[in-house]
């Protein structure tokens, strides 16, 4: 299959955005995070996302919103599930990253994660979009509200030009403001901040949403005009 083929094959099941990064755009990966790391043969990238519905933003309850999340995550490995499936019978070795957990890298002090790809990196060098001071990848046409996925392929594809349309206005600091715990900087999150409220440990158990508000506040939250 060619790169063409490749991304209809993917919007076809279901993204609805897909891009190419060939493997020599991720030379500034931290070490152990590269794509090569994961799988020696990679040769590109090929990066996706699905566009989760922004109702359940303006809920003034965190369920609604825990629960969107909770299902784009599973509508987007199952995606990449079935793309693997897909791949494979074509003759392509594809290896998967999943959409969130699980990944080994933690420090526990820190409460600090590090996915086996970052997605939102991954996303951006495939032409899906810019990065905000809010961390998060903006498309133009979904803007954040977008679920990421990933296969490794060994296969040498033409990769897609970056994204060339502007993210974060100069002046704009909303997301920073915003932000109930001061978790962000405009480059990086305090991890160990936003965890208390992005990752909500209730009493029974659950992992609730209790803060999106770096999402949600962007003025290109649902996309770039
Ligand atoms: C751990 C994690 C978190 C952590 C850290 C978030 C973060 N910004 O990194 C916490 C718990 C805080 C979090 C919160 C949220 N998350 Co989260 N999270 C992840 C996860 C699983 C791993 C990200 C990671 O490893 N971060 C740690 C490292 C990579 O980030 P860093 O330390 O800043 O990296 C620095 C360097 O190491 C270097 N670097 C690292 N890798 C690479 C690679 C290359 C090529 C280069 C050049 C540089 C580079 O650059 C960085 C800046 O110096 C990803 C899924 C994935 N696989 O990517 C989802 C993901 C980032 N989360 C996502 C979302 C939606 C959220 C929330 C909005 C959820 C919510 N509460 O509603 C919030 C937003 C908070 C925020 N502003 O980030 C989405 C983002 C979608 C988008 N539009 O960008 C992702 C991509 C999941 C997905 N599949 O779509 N999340
Ligand atoms: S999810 Fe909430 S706590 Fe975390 S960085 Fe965004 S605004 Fe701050
Ligand atoms: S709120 Fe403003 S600064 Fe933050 S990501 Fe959106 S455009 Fe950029």
């Amino acid at each position: 299959m060619n790169s063409i083929e490749i991304k209809n094959v993917v919007l076809r099941h279901g993204a609805d955005i897909c891009g190419i990064a060939p493997v020599n755009r991720f030379t500034d990966a931290p070490k152990g995070f590269h794509p090569v790391d994961i799988f020696d043969k990679c040769r590109s990238v090929i990066v996706y996302a699905k566009a989760m519905p922004s109702g359940s933003n303006t809920a003034q309850n965190c369920i609604p919103y825990t629960y969107m999340n909770q299902m784009i995550t599973q509508e987007v490995d199952k995606l990449t599930f079935k793309l693997c499936i897909e791949f494979e019978k074509s003759g392509m070795h594809v290896v998967p990253i999943p959409s969130d957990d699980p990944y080994e890298y933690w420090l526990e002090e820190e409460q600090c994660g590090r996915a086996i790809l970052s997605l939102r990196h991954a996303g951006y060098l495939a032409g899906l979009g810019v990065l905000g001071k809010n961390t998060l990848l903006m498309n133009d046409r979904f803007g954040n509200m977008i679920q990421l996925g990933a296969v490794l392929s060994d296969a040498i594809l033409d990769g897609d030009p970056l994204a060339d349309y502007e993210g974060c206005l100069n002046d704009c600091t909303i997301c920073l403001e915003e932000c109930p715990l001061n978790a962000l900087d405009g480059k990086a999150v305090n991890q160990k901040l936003c965890r208390s409220l992005s990752n909500f440990r209730h009493e029974k158990g659950y992992v609730l949403k209790k803060c999106n508000t770096c999402r949600t506040s962007c003025p290109f939250c649902t996309g770039i005009n």
